[in-house]
């Protein structure tokens, strides 16, 4: 394969912490890709993997590792397409993309020389994913990041205590495979190193797996080291270090808890201090699972977004696309969803700040410098939305139609008047200048 030898050639400007995140923070939302050797199983014995989880269908249809070897050999996703894909993702107002370069099943998506365990020697399709996906990424202008699980199923000194194949079956988490530090010095370390030199900027590494209770603190806070050596500006989620799901353990000061908190399938009640992210499936599974049913809607799926960052969070959106390279056509109509409100609307989103205020009961605030925007989820039947009182008016629109909305002034504070009707549109944006 070819070097493009970028980290090697090119002059990298170290940015302060601030300089380096604010791209990010900026975004406020991205695709999240699971794809493997799992996404042709996703059908196979649904009921065994109900719980959702198909991307863990080794662990929960108890395949050895021979068994499952035969998974690999039959991906060949003829239907891949990279700027397709990036396209999709951008049109539907996402700014950046994780994709599973290895999930906990040990297939790695990219061409590596650590390991034959990879798309170029055991499946027939030999193309390499992670490069066609990082180039369709720069030359459609959005970032691209790769999510790296630390437990590795096919490897023998890192399957951890989960597979059942390991110690037979047991949970107990203190129990060590005393050759896991091998692993991470001699695979885990190399896979990371080939992807942030042979593939030009990765803007985001997203750890996981970390769970595994071989792999230790001090196993995290080199391999947060070694990144930023080799690629002093990208970020990297919590994750990274030992056992921080949610925002538990983020410190800025320290530094060592990664660079933002990554809480899973759900949205903290509140705002926090910390840079956050939530990830979240549009259905019930991240790999692919034809007969999954747990389809939030596109309703859902924009308010979601909106209620992120009105907390100061982002949003990273799951698609989980099938064997021969396709997203799911459920996922394509709400990706469609999001891009038509995200066009009209997205003044509120990108670059937007938490809300100051307390939650209305009507929905939610983003701000900017002299603006709050007021996303409407519930549309008062009086047609009257009633303002934070510490809001000082200077003029009241929507972000769809600049025409000035009249407002009356309370005890209370201010009210606008909304058209009687509500306009066609899963949530109304009004733009307040303050
Ligand atoms: C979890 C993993 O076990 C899931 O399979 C998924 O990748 C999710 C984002 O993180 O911890």
């Amino acid at each position: 394969s070819m070097n493009t030898g970028c980290a090697q050639t090119k002059k990298v400007v170290q940015l302060s912490d601030d300089e380096r995140m604010e791209w990010w923070r900026d975004a406020k939302f991205g695709m999240f890709i699971h794809w493997g050797a799992y996404s042709i199983i996703g059908g196979e014995r649904g009921e065994k993997i109900a719980g959702g989880g198909a991307e863990w269908a080794m662990d929960k249809l108890d395949y050895t590792i021979e068994e499952y070897e035969k998974f690999p050999a039959m991906f060949n996703p003829e239907l891949f397409n990279a700027d397709d894909w990036v396209k999709m993702a951008k049109d539907a107002g996402m700014k950046y993309i994780v994709i599973t370069s290895k999930h906990h099943d040990g297939f790695g998506l990219w061409d590596s020389k650590v390991s034959d365990y990879d798309i170029m020697d055991a499946s027939p399709f030999k193309r390499d994913i992670i490069r066609e996906l990082a180039e369709a990424s720069r030359k459609q202008g959005i970032r691209f990041g790769v999510y790296h699980s630390i437990v590795d199923w096919h490897h023998p000194q890192a399957q951890g205590n989960l597979f059942p194949n390991y110690n037979a079956g047991q949970k107990d988490q203190t129990v060590v495979n005393p050759e896991f530090p091998q692993y991470y010095k001699n695979y885990l370390k190399p896979q990371v190193k080939e992807l942030l030199t042979n593939y030009g900027d990765i803007d985001i590494v997203w750890f996981d797996g970390d769970w595994i209770a071989d792999y230790t603190t001090e196993m995290g806070k080199d391999m947060y080291g070694f990144i930023r050596e080799m690629q002093p500006n990208t970020i990297i989620n919590n994750r990274v270090d030992k056992g921080r799901k949610g925002m538990e353990g983020m410190d800025r000061e320290g530094n060592f808890a990664g660079d933002f908190g990554t809480p899973e399938q759900e949205i903290p009640a509140t705002g926090i201090a910390e840079d956050w992210e939530a990830c979240m499936t549009m259905n019930g599974t991240w790999g692919y699972k034809p007969d999954d049913t747990k389809w939030k809607s596109s309703e859902d799926l924009i308010q979601k977004l909106v209620d992120i960052v009105s907390k100061g969070g982002n949003f990273l959106l799951n698609i989980g696309p099938d064997g021969y390279g396709r997203f799911p056509s459920q996922s394509i109509r709400r990706l469609k969803a999001l891009g038509e409100w995200t066009d009209a609307n997205g003044e509120a989103v990108y670059g937007a700040k938490a809300s100051p205020f307390d939650m209305p009961e009507w929905g939610r605030y983003t701000s900017k410098d002299g603006v709050i925007y007021a996303h409407i989820f519930n549309w008062p039947e009086d047609g009257k939305l009633k303002l934070n009182k510490a809001i000082k008016l200077k003029n009241a629109s929507m972000l769809t139609n600049a025409a000035t909305l009249k407002t009356q002034s309370t005890a209370d504070g201010i009210v606008v008047e909304l058209p009687t009707e509500k306009p066609d549109s899963e949530v109304i944006v009004l733009k307040l200048e303050i």
